[in-house]
């Protein structure tokens, strides 16, 4: 490695310029100003300190926060939200498709009102969201989109959750569907919308949505308890440089055998970095390198992060340089215990998955801040890694693990404030896999004796009837929707559901399991057992479920769990004391996991894996609770020109 060039002809030429010019007051002040120049300088080899060089720009300009619309595009207003009474929050957006190159690499992009991601919607408990949707989108291919706004119980609206097929068929071109629906009082967190038809959801159609918890008595609120003063969003995850019709095709090809895709990219906010040298020359892009986006984190000493994976395939490890990171909430709004450590790295988050942190600023020590007095701005990095387990296949294209510019935009002269530390002795890395909830208060004793129970087998098979394509199956059904223009099952009667979704194969029959007694106090134990090699994060919509329990796979031991064997229920143990409550949860390989949730919710509603190529060939199951009101039957069918 070679040395750095020594600063000596330089220092030489500036002793040169004093000796020369050191004969007024005027020409020794031109003199120290050159001295100046020279001296900040990287000295190397001389052994002065290095200054930090920022990369492009000026040192004093601060890279803008990723996203397409300004810096602050990615804040959140929590003091808009917190403090006001419950109201009806109008939006109109209007879907278009254009070409963008979100990472430096062109493809067509779902834009809503002009923006990829989506805009932000902020609301508190309790508001009603009235969202007029017109899709300008033409492409022929395309059958029209849905919204679904994942997390959200949706009570009372079941015709409004967005899943094509089921509770809507599909808004088409030119045409409008307005979704109505009030934000249950009890529901609080990180949410965030996607398209819930055909695989979209790749192509851009989605974007945040975060419910604030409204401030109690004496202006208590989140702010308050956890001490952060800003509140951001990161919408982080996967990305595929194909469209996600042709992605799909090539997974679906008997001749991949089921490999997933790997994805060619990855993006923080709608925005990445490609490597255009790495793109292979069999599948050439129109790519031209972008800056790195940065991530800008505001002007307080800790920030409340709200990162939601809202990727396809990959989960997702999240890592800081500086500072630490705590993570107080998973998916919506769940709480986790008190006593979680505050760590560099936090993983894996999965699609669909996503978890509140609070960030803490690093804090230098004396050396540091002595090299850093400069700066105005504290310099780290945010290194986001993309786990490898549904990359059998290798794209070598694919940068897996990226850091960007993390900038605290911090004021001169800041305290040091010791809680920050993060001392040598605390655990650097945390698995989210471990995270407890806080102890459950007596209104949910009934967690403990659930009512109903219900086991649900999930695979994921190449079929021979399927012309060697694979399939994904719950209980042996599949969930696919053919015709995204039909009427949905929620506007059909019971009869006439299996006639309705076409099965990948002949030896199927769509089933609906149907929990028929719902209401206040009536649980359900439902068992998910995993029997893929591969993990599968399922979400379920319309609840949030308490995971008591989570089983990896041991090696020569059967792994699955009845619970209707009495000898096999007398030995699992479960969690009913700090379980966590989630919407969307990982399945092990081989593995199962056993919630618990309360059938308070009518209707008809999805669980699926929520890797979208997975999901399109089948992973999935409608779960009926109670009765179908006849309002929302007949509001279902409304939108359907058939
Ligand atoms: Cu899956």
């Amino acid at each position: 490695m070679s040395r750095p060039a020594t600063g000596s002809s330089s220092s030489r030429a500036a002793r040169l310029l004093i000796a020369t010019l050191f004969s007024g007051l005027l020409a020794a002040a031109v003199a120290l100003c050159l001295l100046y120049a020279f001296s900040t300088r990287p000295l190397g080899a001389n052994g002065g300190a290095v200054t930090v060089v920022h990369g492009g720009g000026s040192p004093k300009q601060r890279p803008s926060n990723p996203g397409t619309d300004g810096q602050d595009a990615f804040t959140l207003h929590p003091q808009e939200h917190i403090f006001r009474e419950a109201q009806t929050i109008h939006l109109t957006w209007n879907v278009t498709k254009a070409r963008r190159a979100p990472d430096g690499v062109v493809k067509a992009v779902y834009l809503i009102n002009g923006k990829f991601p989506g805009p932000i919607i902020e609301a508190r408990s309790g508001d009603e969201l009235v969202v007029n949707v017109h899709n300008s989108v033409h492409d022929s291919d395309e059958g029209g989109i849905a919204v679904h706004w994942h997390g959200l119980t949706m009570k009372g609206a079941n015709e409004m959750d967005g899943a094509v097929g089921l509770t809507q068929c599909a808004i088409a071109p030119s045409d409008n569907f307005t979704y109505r629906f009030r934000i249950d009082e009890s529901q609080s967190g990180t949410y965030w919308y996607h398209a819930h038809s055909g695989v979209q959801r790749a192509d851009g159609l989605f974007g945040g949505l975060v419910i604030h918890k409204p401030a109690q008595a004496e202006r208590k609120s989140d702010l308050t308890t956890y001490q952060y003063e800003t509140e951001q969003l990161l919408l982080v995850g996967d990305w595929y440089h194909r469209q996600a019709g042709a992605v799909l095709d090539w997974y679906q090809d008997p001749n991949h055998y089921m490999y997933e895709p790997a994805p060619d990219s990855l993006l923080i906010n709608g925005k990445g970095w490609y490597n255009c040298s790495m793109a292979v020359k069999a599948r050439p892009v129109n790519c031209s390198e972008t800056e790195k986006p940065a991530v800008v984190f505001g002007d307080s000493k800790r920030v409340r992060l709200r990162v939601v994976n809202t990727g396809i395939s990959s989960g997702v490890t999240m890592s800081i340089s500086q500072g630490n990171m705590k993570v107080i909430a998973v998916d919506g709004g769940g709480a986790v215990a008190h006593g979680t450590p505050a760590v560099g790295s936090i993983g894996l988050l999965y699609p669909g998955e996503r978890m509140d942190l609070i960030v803490d600023r690093h804090v230098p020590t004396t050396s540091e801040s002595h090299e850093s007095r400069e700066e105005p701005e504290r310099q780290g990095e945010l290194t986001i890694t993309l786990d490898r387990e549904n990359m059998g296949l290798i794209n070598f294209a694919l940068t897996r693990e990226q850091s960007f510019q993390l900038l605290w935009a911090v004021s001169r002269g800041d305290a040091p404030n010791g809680h920050s530390q993060r001392g040598q002795e605390t655990i650097s890395q945390f698995n989210l896999a471990d995270a407890a909830g806080l102890p459950l208060g007596p209104s949910l004793s009934a967690i403990a004796s659930p009512q109903e129970t219900a086991v649900l087998y999930s695979t994921m098979r190449v079929r021979a009837a399927n012309h060697n394509r694979p399939v994904g199956t719950v209980n042996h059904t599949s969930w696919v929707v053919s015709d995204p223009s039909q009427r949905p099952l929620l506007s059909l009667d019971r009869e006439e559901w299996a006639g309705a979704i076409k099965q990948p194969t002949p030896a199927q029959t769509l089933t609906v399991p149907w929990f028929r007694q719902a209401g206040e106090g009536r649980w359900v134990e439902l068992v998910l057992n995993n029997f893929d090699d591969k993990g599968h994060p399922f979400h379920l919509h319309g609840h949030s479920f308490y995971v008591v329990a989570t089983h990896h796979a041991v090696l020569d031991q059967n792994n699955a769990y009845n619970p209707f064997d009495p000898a096999a229920a007398s030995q699992q143990t479960v969690n009913t004391a700090t379980p966590l409550r989630k919407d969307t949860i990982y399945v092990p390989p081989m593995g199962y996991v056993i919630l618990r949730f309360a059938l308070d919710n009518e209707g008809l509603w999805l669980l699926h894996c929520h890797v979208l190529w997975h999901q399109a060939v089948g992973m999935g199951i409608v779960l009926q609770v109670g009765d179908i009101a006849d309002d929302v039957k007949q509001r279902a069918s409304e939108l359907c020109p058939r």
